[in-house]
This record gives C-alpha cells, sequence and structure tokens, in this order.
C-alpha cells in the first residue's frame, strides 16, 4: 500500500488535463502551473476525487463547482469590503487547475496530489487544495510536511466527523480514515491536531479514546455552543503558535475544512451530512481570523458534492467564500508584516 514513508512520488506531467476539469480559474484569475509557482503565491488547485466516499459520491464535480458558483465576473478582482484590499491581486492568488487523478486508482491518485501540493509548497508558495473527498488530507498534508518536516506541521481540521477510522470497508485509504494515517506515519502527530464541529453518531468510543491517546485535541459542536466559537478558536491558536503542553510551536499550520463542519441547512451539498452544525457566518469569521492569526503554510476545501447541492448551489457558494475569506486573513496577516 502507498504510505506517506515511502518516497516522494515522481512528478507527473503538468499539462495533463482531467475530465473533471474547470473551464476557468477560480475568480478568473491568472493560471500557473503547479511546477512554476512564485514564492508567496497562493496556488488553487483542483482535487477532482471522491473514490474515497462512503456515502455520497460525487466531490470529483467539486472543484469545478467551487469555482463556478459565484456571481461577479472572472476578472481576477475580489475586494473585500472591510479588510481594505483584494486578497487575489494582493498576495496575488493564481489556479494551477485540476491534479490528474484516475477514478478507481486510489494510490495512484493520491501520489499525484501529494506530488502537486509538494511541488506548490516546495517552491515557497501556498496551495490551497479544493476538493474532492477527504481522503485528500492524507496527500495534501502529507506533501506539506515533506517539505517543513514530518511532525512540524500543525492540522487545524473543521469537521463534522473526526476522519480518525482505523479502515474503511477493512481498507486502510478512503476519506474515514486520513487523519489516523497522517498520525501513525509522522507526518503529522497526535498532538498537532486540533478538531473544530465535531458531531454525530461516528466514531466509536475505542476509537475517541485512541485519538486522547494520541493528544489530539477535538472540540465537539457542544463546546462550540456551550463554551463559545471564539473562546475555542482562542485555544486552537493557542496550541498552534504554543505547541501545547511539553512541545514546540508549529512551523505552521495547515487548514483542513470539511463543509460538512456548517449545518446541512445552509450546507447540504455535501457527501455525509450531519445535522446540528456551524453556521456559514462562523465558518467564514473563523478561516479569516486563521489566516490572520496563524502562519497557514496550505489549505483544503473538501466534500463539496454539487449533485446534492440543487437547486442554489448554497454550499458551493459558500466554499467559494471560505476560499476568499481565508486569502483574505492571509493577505491581512502579511500586510501587517507577520508572514
Ligand atoms: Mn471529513
Amino acid at each position: 500500500m502507498w504510505s506517506p514513508q515511502d518516497a516522494a512520488p515522481e512528478p507527473f506531467d503538468p499539462e495533463y488535463l482531467s475530465a473533471f476539469q474547470a473551464r476557468s480559474s477560480f475568480a478568473g484569475v491568472p493560471p500557473r502551473r503547479w511546477d512554476t509557482a512564485e514564492p508567496g503565491e497562493v496556488v488553487i488547485l483542483g482535487a477532482p476525487f471522491d473514490w474515497g466516499a462512503s456515502h455520497r459520491p460525487g466531490a470529483r464535480f467539486g472543484p469545478k463547482a467551487i469555482r463556478e458558483a459565484d456571481y461577479l465576473g472572472p476578472d481576477g478582482r475580489r475586494p473585500h469590503l472591510t479588510a481594505g484590499l483584494d486578497p487575489l491581486v494582493e498576495l496575488p492568488v493564481v489556479d494551477a487547475g485540476d491534479v490528474p487523478v484516475m477514478p478507481g486508482y486510489m494510490e495512484q491518485s493520491l501520489r499525484n496530489i501529494e506530488a502537486a501540493v509538494h511541488s506548490v509548497t516546495s517552491r515557497g508558495a501556498i496551495p490551497l487544495v479544493l476538493g474532492g473527498d477527504h481522503t485528500i488530507a492524507l496527500p495534501d498534508a502529507t506533501g506539506i510536511a515533506r517539505h517543513l518536516g514530518f511532525g512540524q506541521v500543525a492540522v487545524v481540521h473543521f469537521d463534522a466527523h473526526a476522519d480518525t477510522g482505523e479502515t474503511q470497508f477493512g481498507m486502510l485509504l478512503g476519506h474515514g480514515t486520513p487523519m489516523r494515517r497522517l498520525i501513525e506515519s509522522g507526518a503529522v502527530p497526535g498532538h498537532r491536531f486540533t478538531q473544530i464541529g465535531l458531531r454525530g453518531y461516528w466514531p466509536d468510543q475505542e476509537t475517541l479514546a485512541w485519538m486522547r491517546g494520541q493528544g489530539m485535541h477535538s472540540y465537539f459542536m457542544e463546546d462550540c455552543v456551550r463554551r463559545g466559537l471564539d473562546t475555542v478558536v482562542d485555544e486552537a491558536v493557542g496550541l498552534v503558535t504554543g505547541g501545547g503542553a511539553d512541545h514546540e510551536p508549529a512551523k505552521g499550520a495547515f487548514l483542513s475544512i470539511d463543509i460538512d463542519v456548517v449545518d446541512p441547512g445552509a450546507a447540504p451539498g455535501t457527501g455525509t451530512p450531519e445535522p446540528g452544525g456551524l453556521t456559514g457566518r462562523q465558518l467564514l469569521d473563523t478561516v479569516r481570523r486563521l489566516g490572520r492569526e496563524l502562519n497557514v503554510v496550505g489549505a483544503e476545501v473538501v466534500e463539496v458534492c454539487p449533485a446534492y447541492d440543487a437547486p442554489a448551489d448554497l454550499t458551493a457558494a459558500l466554499a467559494n467564500r471560505v476560499v476568499l475569506e481565508l486569502c483574505t486573513g492571509i493577505a491581512e496577516r502579511r500586510r501587517a508584516g507577520d508572514g
């Protein structure tokens, strides 16, 4: 089986076009091959991969839907109303299209995603991956850890689900297992994980005990409601920048944003909807804040499943704005001279 402990995968032909390729770049930003990213750029990559889904498939169409769920023109400009800057221009943001993936071919597809993310990261740019189901957290975070060092990157993980299953249908790879694979490989140790928004009826108590044993910091929706999301995010920031008890601060943060962290009333177009989540407003404010307060070295927005999003494309529109708010926060941090 493919493992993050293997040697880094070989790069592949960046001219290859996926069958699920969007016809336009995100908001009309300039196209860029991922192997020519410039330092400081935020590079959007599509990962139209959904063969790790346990329930509703269709997230392979997520990258296209997120790029196109937008009522403004493809002019590469999105001036933020209150930040006083345009993150697309200021960072700048570019779009490298979709990573070539092959339906049904789990391991080779994940290798390609990892190679593209690693290529962007190793050039000093910030990969921002549009999923795709959450299996891609494994190659995304591994590609970044290969550059910054195994154990050096913190993950702030927004999700209804912990994604720490030991197996899925008896198999090691799938969208319910990536966080466990990252911990086992050492790419991201348990103490570097902060999870926000967990709820529902999965995983079981044995898995929750394993997570605690690994030192994972898991905030349930009940914590977000009872203690307040701001308090939870204060602690999440402290865990990354302070490292938590007995640990060095992380070199940077990877934000793994499963759109199902938001209540399915506002984000129905997703593979495994779980009632009772965050509001869209809460997620937007939080990702902007984390962009500002953390050294974000990469991000992914996953599990947008457009076939269940009809008729209003609400989930894809929210994901589009999550990307913009995160980029706004990163631009604000850079303007303030912190990164
Ligand atoms: Mn997930």
